[in-house]
């Protein structure tokens, strides 16, 4: 799926600002009929959660209703008219001069709808959007609603991040030609003669002429076709790279290049290969270095806004880290143009989060039932998460920093039922793009001996927090645990091992001379000893320390106003660790470099 982008054939209107806003309750029945009578305004994008001071807008259970007018442009006249949201999180039913237009679920994925019939250009709409928060066992990630004594909405979820919901993301206003470019898809290859491939597959409303430009970063033409299939030469191509990104231009030309419709899409060259417990870029090892991250902020929740998109990155270079992983949902595409653009590798996560019933002794869920059942992750759930997987590739396919996909957070993969689950769920990801490894993240529960479903993956990713929810304060004996488990995995499987989470809840501001949990001095001696036994274990391919910052989660009694394993604090100050960890992965990235440039100095082969 497209993002939509102005060119010189394509036009867009920005609806992002002020929108009216209301609980359901507050407004009558069927209130996209006409103006909404409403004190209060809701920023788009943002969550509504905490931006006003009201704990019944922040624990708000059901729909609430966002509503605003726009004038189409009277230059659009004959132009196909396409209302466009990023994400409305969880299930947006959207209304255009008061009639229903699109349903869509999956509060992490685009959605659009063609209004041409609707918007009369130089004439004003009435968007409406019904915003539902509620997670049931259809929903991904999934959840549990249900009613209180009093008659009132409850609300369960599994996953530790709080439950923001709103126009997430932007929402656009876009006008093409009728007839269209509807997708792009590109995949690249090299061969041993120092040329690359770049394939690609253009997908038109009409089934008409196209023609397609490659340009260098000079914008200088290096290769070109005509037709919706084929592939391109790029003779010397200049690689994408970890840390030294390099992007070409494709324009996609439709028709004849005056009225037709054009779009720009930018490439990067650079293959992806797992081998053995190797983890190859550009045919060369590649060891992960940075953080599972949250889209989360102060005020607006999970809100996409580009000064933090910028100062995450900025911190991420800052500490060396060179990757992320857009846990526990796909982030905005603006995080990931900006990856591309920068040299950052993604793996990418599907909101397939908290599909384990039984985690924690069930101190987060409740009693010991299946995970996978008829009434708790079902066929109906897996439709979802197939649905969200669909969804994220069509989205995210032609973006060279992504390297991965993550299909689910923690389940339960050592239950029963597990693999039936997840066989089908893998089969599809692997269909819709076979070029990039897959891999799910693993919980502590299922182990080397007992996971139902890891041999179907690529990449062997663990979440694991011995020293903090086991070992509680005794490093030592979590180090024997931690080095037993991974030797564990190296020896079972001929895979590379990420762990994709390690952290403990850090007070920024508790220091303590002979540290314990909590404490900043706890949080340096715990990464320094999972460092250690990473250093020990060549299977180990890469660490994502949890979490990059501290960030919201439901309230609760393992939790003081969120979860606090940030290394970064939710304002993104750096705690102690932070220039540990800078030292650590300045020394790896400028290693990886030395490599890279032919210069590697003794040591630096990690
Ligand atoms: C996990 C989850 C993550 C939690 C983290 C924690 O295993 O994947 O979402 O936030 O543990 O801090 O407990």
């Amino acid at each position: 799926m497209l993002k939509p982008q102005a060119s010189r054939s394509r036009d867009l209107r920005s609806l992002d600002g002020l929108w009216s806003f209301a609980l359901d309750h507050e407004v009558g029945d069927e209130p996209w009929r006409g103006r909404m009578v409403t004190p209060r305004q809701a920023p788009v994008p943002a969550s509504y959660n905490d931006v006003f001071a009201d704990a019944e807008i922040r624990d708000h259970i059901g729909v609430v209703w966002y509503q605003r007018e726009v004038v189409v442009p009277s230059t659009w006249t004959g132009r196909r008219i396409v209302l466009r949201f990023d994400a409305v999180t969880h299930t947006g039913t959207v209304f255009v001069n008061g009639e229903r237009v699109a349903h869509h679920e999956g509060g992490y994925t685009p959605f659009e709808v063609d209004i041409t019939s609707l918007a009369a250009p130089g004439e004003e709409v009435l968007v409406t959007v019904a915003v539902d928060n509620r997670l049931t066992s259809a929903t991904v990630p999934p959840g549990e609603v249900g009613t209180a004594e009093d008659g009132t909405p409850t609300q369960l979820y599994r996953h530790d991040f709080f439950n923001y919901a709103g126009l997430h993301r932007s929402v656009h206003l876009a006008a093409t030609a009728p007839d269209h470019i509807r997708d792009v898809t590109v995949t690249t290859t090299r061969d041993g003669s120092g040329t690359a491939s770049v394939h690609f597959a253009v997908d038109t409303s009409n089934g008409g002429d196209v023609r397609v430009v490659l340009r260098d970063e000079d914008r200088r033409e290096v290769a070109s076709a005509d037709g919706a299939t084929g592939t391109l030469t790029v003779t010397d191509p200049v690689l994408w790279q970890p840390g030294a990104a390099y992007l070409y231009d494709l324009e996609v030309v439709l028709g004849d290049g005056r009225d037709g419709d054009s779009y720009t899409l930018p490439v990067g060259i650079r293959t992806v290969e797992v081998r053995g417990q190797q983890f190859l870029i550009n045919d060369e090892p590649f060891y992960f270095t940075g953080f599972g991250k949250h889209e989360d902020a102060p005020f607006r929740g999970k809100g996409h806004d580009d000064v933090l998109l910028v100062h995450d990155f900025a911190l991420l270079d800052w500490i060396g880290a060179n990757s992320f992983r857009t846990s526990h949902y796909p982030y905005a595409e603006e995080v990931l143009d900006y990856a591309d653009r920068h040299g950052i590798v993604v793996i990418d996560e599907t909101a397939a989060v908290g599909m384990n019933i039984n985690m924690a002794g069930g101190i987060l869920g409740g009693a010991r039932k299946p995970t996978f059942s008829p009434e708790t992750m079902s066929d109906v759930t897996r439709d979802a998460t197939a649905q969200g997987i669909r969804e994220l590739i069509a989205r995210d396919k032609n973006h060279p920093s992504v390297v991965m996909w993550c299909i689910a957070n923690e389940p339960a993969s050592a239950e029963e039922g597990a693999r039936e689950y997840f066989e089908p769920l893998v089969d599809l990801t692997r269909e819709l793009d076979p070029t990039r490894p897959v891999t799910f993240a693993n919980q502590g529960d299922a182990r080397f001996d007992n996971d139902l479903i890891v041999d179907m993956f690529d990449v062997i990713c663990l979440n694991r927090y011995f020293g903090w929810y086991q070992q509680t304060g005794d490093l030592a004996r979590a180090e024997v645990e931690l080095e037993k488990e991974l030797l564990g995995w190296a020896a079972t499987y001929d895979k590379p091992i990420l762990m994709t989470e390690y952290g403990v809840d850090t007070v920024a501001g508790l220091h303590q001379a002979v540290p314990s949990p909590w404490s900043e001095e706890y949080q340096i001696d715990f990464l320094a000893m999972y460092h250690r036994v990473f250093d020990r274990i060549p299977a180990v391919q890469g660490e994502q320390i949890w979490n990059f910052a501290d960030f919201q989660t439901k309230a609760g009694i393992i939790r003081v106003d969120g979860n606090k394993k940030g290394v970064f604090t939710r304002d993104r100050r750096p705690k102690s660790v932070a220039r540990i960890l800078k030292s650590r992965w300045t020394a790896m990235r400028d290693a990886a470099a030395g490599i890279a440039a032919g210069t590697a100095t003794e040591g630096g082969d990690r």
